[in-house]
């Protein structure tokens, strides 16, 4: 194989964010950009020479060419196998499982998850370590050192290699090996979930559902284990086929863009179950006839009827969520007496846990929920959970909800979302807002008196590793809370997320609107700080 060293000169803006390395497709495009990063990724990383690499991504634009110039850059490097799906396609957490099952050395994810795909929109890349999660900190600080001083990448002089057919080939010290995407995935959710009472219970007409794959990754997936594995009808999924620009829309599972799973779901012939994923399969939305779960929800839902599904029958060792996500499973936890901890945002901070074995749930208020079958969030599996659920349960969704609340109470949550705001004017409000943490505690607004307000800090208590500065946090005394964070995600401007939260015992209130809820937290979080007042914005762009 004839490697050739490419003279290249350093971009200073390569630093992964909440997920990866996120960019507009055109920065990605510009020349040396991807190379570089991909060469900091593998100069970082020590004794992977003939070990393999999986790689895929969520099929936006610009996924194809990329993976070529990654596989020649791989191949450069030493890797001995590269395995990737057909297509080059993998959806997120089929990717983390394939890094598991074949004893990878690691693998490089192709994704900007939510954000919109096209040639004027956003492409990304993540690197996954061993154990199958995204590379922690301090690798991500690593490729980032290095992209700032690296000044060439290695390649290898190879054809193109065709991604549409299976199989495997050899090219001197490299074998390729280009696998269906969704088999091994498939074959991984029917060892977790009761597939032989999921497909009588969708057989019998018992539970009828609906799918949105949002035109991303899942629909592939969707259509092999709901449709023919377990007998959907093929119109339960829809907007199955992946298409590059995810058909112009946002692939983002929420009811502000999951539109017609929406509409469809809060009509009269509503299915009994609805869900949405995003654009790498990794986030789930899910509903039922007439009622929308809220991902903290379902992730208490999860955890405190766990032990229906065979995969966790014998009970959870430990719970996590990221910091903004509500403390409804904190309230299961408790009752069940099993730990829960909690993490900054972002799935890198729940693998340790994991991989100790000291959680088997964990969850994000951002529609993520997950479990120690592989080390990423996944959308399919939580689908395939709440499926699962009903089976058992022989309960509408609303039923389940309801229960859940009555038994442990309702924590009433929402996020908004103000987008693309300008640089200068996000740090403002954050340094105003860092201003008065010390003078909040003790104060008093309306029902509403500080216990606490700080910037959250996390130590893991695996490595020791600390991260620091991961959002600001007002706590009340009734354990309402308001949290505020720039999104590491974005790729226009800074996107400030505010996450609001109070909890509510009494069970004759539980089905108010949580806009309404919320009132008196959502006026004070704007007094502490001053989005609409600095932007001349009236309402959030996006609210969940
Ligand atoms: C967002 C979510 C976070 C999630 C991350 C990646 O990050 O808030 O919970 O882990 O996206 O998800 P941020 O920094 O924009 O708030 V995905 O599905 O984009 O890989
Ligand atoms: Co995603």
């Amino acid at each position: 194989m004839q490697i050739e060293i490419i003279t290249t000169h350093p971009y200073n803006d390569q630093s992964p964010g909440t997920s990866g390395l996120r960019k507009k497709v055109k920065v990605f495009q510009q020349t040396g950009y991807l190379e570089n990063f991909v060469q900091s990724i593998f100069d970082s990383l020590h004794n992977f020479t003939g070990k393999t690499l999986v790689l895929g991504g969520d099929g936006r634009y610009f996924n194809r060419p990329a993976i070529q110039t990654i596989i020649k850059i791989a191949a450069a490097n030493g890797f001995g196998e590269l395995i990737i799906g057909q297509g080059g396609l993998l959806s997120t957490p089929a990717a983390s499982h394939l890094i598991r099952k074949n004893n990878a050395f690691g693998g490089l994810i192709l994704s900007a998850s939510h954000n919109p795909g096209g040639p004027d929109e956003d492409f990304g890349i993540k690197y996954n370590v061993g154990n199958g999660g995204p590379a922690p900190e301090k690798y991500t600080n690593a490729f980032f050192q290095r992209s700032l001083s690296i000044d060439s990448y290695k390649t290898a002089r190879i054809d193109d290699i065709d991604l549409d057919c299976i199989g495997a080939y050899q090219i001197d010290g490299l074998k390729v090996t280009i696998v269906d995407p969704v088999a091994d995935y498939a074959e991984l959710m029917q060892s977790i979930f009761d597939f032989n009472l999921l497909k009588q219970s969708i057989g019998s007409g018992y539970i009828t559902l609906l799918f949105d794959a949002m035109h991303a990754i899942t629909g592939p997936y969707a259509k092999r284990i709901l449709v023919d594995m377990l007998g959907a009808t093929p119109d339960s999924v829809i907007n199955a086929e992946p298409l590059e620009d995810f058909g112009g829309h946002h692939p983002d599972p929420n009811l502000a863009h999951a539109k017609e799973l929406a509409e469809r779901m809060f009509n009269s012939k509503a299915p009994v179950f609805g869900a949405a994923s995003d654009g790498d399969g990794d986030r789930n939305m899910i509903t039922g006839s007439h009622i929308f779960v809220t991902p903290s929800d379902s992730l208490a839902i999860m955890a405190a009827n766990a032990h229906l599904i065979p995969a966790y029958a014998q009970g959870l060792r430990g719970v996590a969520r990221s910091m903004p996500t509500s403390q409804a499973v904190d309230r299961v936890a408790a009752r069940y007496n099993i730990p829960c901890y909690e993490t900054p945002t972002g799935w890198k901070f729940f693998g340790n846990l994991l991989d100790a074995g000291k959680i088997t749930l964990c969850g994000e208020e951002s529609f993520g929920t997950g479990s120690d079958h592989v080390r990423e969030k996944d959308g399919l599996w939580a689908v395939l959970f709440w499926l699962n659920l009903i089976a058992r349960k022989r309960q509408p969704v609303a039923d389940i909800v309801h229960e859940h609340w009555q038994k442990f109470g309702r924590d009433i949550y929402c996020r908004h979302d103000y987008e693309a705001v300008e640089m200068d004017i996000a740090n403002g409000i954050v340094e105003h807002l860092v201003n008065q943490l010390s003078a909040l505690p003790g104060q008093t607004f309306g029902e509403y008196k500080v216990k606490y307000a700080d910037e959250f800090s996390y130590e893991d208590s695996v490595d020791g590793s600390v991260s620091s500065k991961q959002g600001i946090r007002i706590g009340f005394d009734n354990g309402s809370r308001i949290i505020f964070r720039l999104s590491g995600t974005g790729t226009v401007g800074a996107t400030l997320r505010i996450y609001l939260e109070r909890f509510e015992a009494d069970a004759s209130k539980h089905d108010q609107d949580a806009q309404t809820a919320l009132a008196e937290l959502i006026s004070l979080a704007e007094q502490f700080c001053e989005i609409k007042k600095r932007t001349g914005r009236t309402a959030p762009d996006v609210v969940t």
